[in-house]
């Protein structure tokens, strides 16, 4: 166990502490730049027109549902085998991601509990499309999930740069030890008014702080760290992974359209 630890300079005390106080802390360059590369351009082959949002990238049955559309406009039995084949591949890919033992042993280190992993989501805001403009709302992740230990965790990873230009994050440092804050439900799933994100209606008392983040920087987040975005407004896409975790033993809400269920990690 220590010497898993000891392979790094992340786990330190400050770095401890950082997360605690502000309810966040990125690992810089945790991912290469292939890896992400590469998860990019899976991602991409499922993707629908507009490229919308894609849940659950790492569950077979999450990806045929939400490309029966492109399943069906294929017309040849060959071809929509082996885009069948690319689903299975982009599933086994996405299940190994969220089982990346840097993310799950820093997550295991900064909790001390044994994590199991509960989602993968892939947000594009690619430029020309209706998803471009979406702004998320402030929220906190654990609301969709209504842990009452407010212990979802959620991994950020930018697969291309992400700042204020392309509609990155904002994050309220601190935010997390406010408790579950009241908010108002909104779809934040495919939505048509470009504004997702169960909305907190509080003015919260700290200012948020712009994530600039590089390719394969790794933001791991509180869930009850308050956060939003903006439109992307550049010409640049904004592919952003979302995993989300949760010690095990812990209750949350399986939703209806999300039909959450854990993954055990290692
Ligand atoms: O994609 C974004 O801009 C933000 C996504 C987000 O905040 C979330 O999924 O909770």
């Amino acid at each position: 166990m220590l010497t898993r630890y000891q392979k790094t300079g992340n786990y330190t005390k400050s770095n401890f502490d950082e997360y605690w106080r502000n309810g966040f802390i990125v690992l810089k360059n945790l991912i290469s730049s292939e890896h992400c590369d590469y998860s990019n351009l899976l991602a991409r082959t499922v993707a629908n027109d507009d490229f919308a949002q894609i849940m659950h990238l790492h569950r077979e049955e999450f990806l045929v549902a939400q490309c029966s559309e492109k399943l069906n406009s294929i017309k040849n039995l060959s071809d929509k085998v082996l885009f069948y084949q690319k689903i299975k591949q982009v599933a086994v890919h996405y299940t190994q991601l969220l089982k990346f033992p840097e993310i799950v042993n820093y997550l295991e280190w900064l909790y001390q509990r044994q994590m199991t992993g509960l989602l993968t989501n892939i947000f594009f805001k690619e430029p020309d499309t209706k998803y471009s403009k979406q702004a998320w709302q402030p929220h906190q992740d654990n609301n969709y999930l209504a842990n009452e230990n407010g212990l979802y965790i959620t991994i950020n990873i930018p697969l291309n740069y992400m700042n204020e230009k392309n509609g990155g994050l904002k994050l309220y440092p601190g935010s997390h030890k406010l408790g579950s804050l009241d908010a108002e439900n909104k779809i934040s799933y495919r939505e048509t008014d470009g504004k997702p994100g169960n909305e907190i209606k509080k003015k919260l008392p700290m200012e948020p702080v712009q994530m600039n983040l590089e390719k394969g920087d790794v933001l791991f987040m509180h869930g009850l760290c308050v956060h939003e975005s903006s439109d992307n407004n550049s010409r640049d896409s904004r592919p952003l992974l979302s995993l989300g975790y949760m010690p095990f033993g812990e209750k949350f809400d399986p939703g209806f359209n999300s039909k959450r269920r854990i993954d055990f990690l290692n």
